[in-house]
């Protein structure tokens, strides 16, 4: 019998590289997904692996649902990637981000404390919980110090996922993921969102919009999402359940992720004015290909970020490889072969 795994959040970006990650482990894969209107599984098709998961109904917000999903499937794992993950939009929304991202997870655990103790259970934690980290490169032992309602919903899901490990011995692990991306990265987020504006203005020219962008200076450790899931199942599989950071330990401002973006394509960005004046201009033909706005500002941001993963490559063997450099030039290579061939973006 083939081991049963629970996705929940699988038609988001770390959804679709686990799902197909398990089914090369040989995992029965069941992904949950919130009911819309029309199916959102793209990821999963782009991947190849859509026909050969179940889906099954799953909403965050039903503590009902939670408990005849897991009574009905009795996985043996729980990765719980599902969330409200845009961090911006936990400003504007910080009673639905705490309800799915924090209450949730206590339905979750209750409900494998009640039934199912032996199912081990991934929490998707993150490296914003550090926020205005006291120190760096920041570990599992960093304290933190949450900057925005999505960062202390996740700081109360971590605590909790710690507490039924100590407090009745799930196998649950809290995985501290630094920001991590993909061509499967949602369009929102400032790395695809560089992404696709640079590419398409190349490939179609005047007529794409100028890409306009926040706060250049925030610096984050960006790596590469296929290479983060494996993290996860390393976590999930260890005889030992434990917390873990998984980061690349380098780091790099917004500014320069356009910049490298900007000369994977070709262009070669120089800098002028300064705050919300500053734009970026293409050398070679003048354009300003980047513009700050200040609708992209967050009541308050976190400056820096960068970790260490030294226990998860110590522990678990797991290190990141794909470089910040490599990174850029797959993001912008994926969306220009998306803008030449007139596809859309997801
Ligand atoms: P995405 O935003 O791509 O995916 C989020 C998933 O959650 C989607 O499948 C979404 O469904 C689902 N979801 C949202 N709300 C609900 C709900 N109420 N009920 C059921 N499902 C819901 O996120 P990522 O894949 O990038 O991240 C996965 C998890 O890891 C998230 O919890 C995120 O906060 C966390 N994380 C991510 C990091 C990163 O750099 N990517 C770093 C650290 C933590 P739908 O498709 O319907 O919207
Ligand atoms: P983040 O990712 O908030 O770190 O959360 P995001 O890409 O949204 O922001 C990173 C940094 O870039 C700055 N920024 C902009 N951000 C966006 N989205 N749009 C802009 O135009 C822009 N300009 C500058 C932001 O202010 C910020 O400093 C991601 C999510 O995946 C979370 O779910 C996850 O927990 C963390 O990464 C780790």
């Amino acid at each position: 019998m083939p081991k049963r795994a629970l996705i929940t959040g699988i038609t988001g970006q770390d959804g679709a590289y686990l799902a197909r990650l398990l089914l090369e482990h040989g995992y029965e894969v069941f992904g949950g997904v919130r009911r819309a209107g029309s199916e959102n599984s793209w990821r999963l098709e782009e991947l190849g692996v859509r026909d050969r998961i179940r889906l099954v109904d799953f909403e965050l917000l039903e503590e009902s649902n939670i408990k005849s999903i897991v009574d009905a499937l009795k996985p043996h794992a729980i990765y719980n990637l599902a969330g409200q993950s845009f961090v911006s939009t936990s400003f504007n929304q910080p009673l639905y981000t705490t309800r799915t991202n924090a209450v949730a997870v206590a339905y979750l655990l209750e409900a494998l404390r009640q039934g199912h103790p032996e199912t081990r259970f991934y929490q998707a934690s993150s490296s914003e919980m550090f926020g205005l980290a006291p120190s760096a490169p920041q570990n599992e032992t960093t304290a933190f110090c949450p900057q925005s309602p999505y960062a202390i919903s996740k700081v109360y899901a971590h605590w909790l996922t710690v507490n039924y490990r100590q407090a009745y011995g799930l196998h649950a692990c809290s995985g501290i993921l630094f920001n991590h991306e993909s061509p499967l990265r949602g369009l929102g987020f400032v790395t695809r969102k560089i992404s696709v504006a640079l590419a398409r203005m190349k490939a179609l020219g005047e007529t794409a919009p100028v890409l306009e962008v926040g706060n250049l200076d925030a610096k984050r450790d960006w790596g590469f999402a296929g290479e983060y899931v494996e993290g996860m199942r390393r976590m999930l599989d260890h005889e030992r359940a434990d917390d873990y950071v998984l980061a690349t330990g380098r780091t790099h401002s917004v500014r320069e992720f356009a910049g490298a973006a900007a000369q994977a394509l070709g262009y070669e960005l120089a800098w002028e004015g300064q705050g919300l004046a500053e734009q970026g201009r293409d050398r070679r033909t003048g354009r300003v290909l980047v513009r700050v706005d200040a609708a992209n500002f967050r009541p308050v941001d976190v400056d820096a970020l960068v970790g260490d993963a030294s226990k998860a490559r110590r522990v678990l063997g797991w290190e990141s490889a794909v470089s910040f450099e490599a990174l850029v030039s797959m993001l912008v290579a994926a969306d220009f072969d998306r803008a030449r061939r007139g596809l859309p973006f997801l």
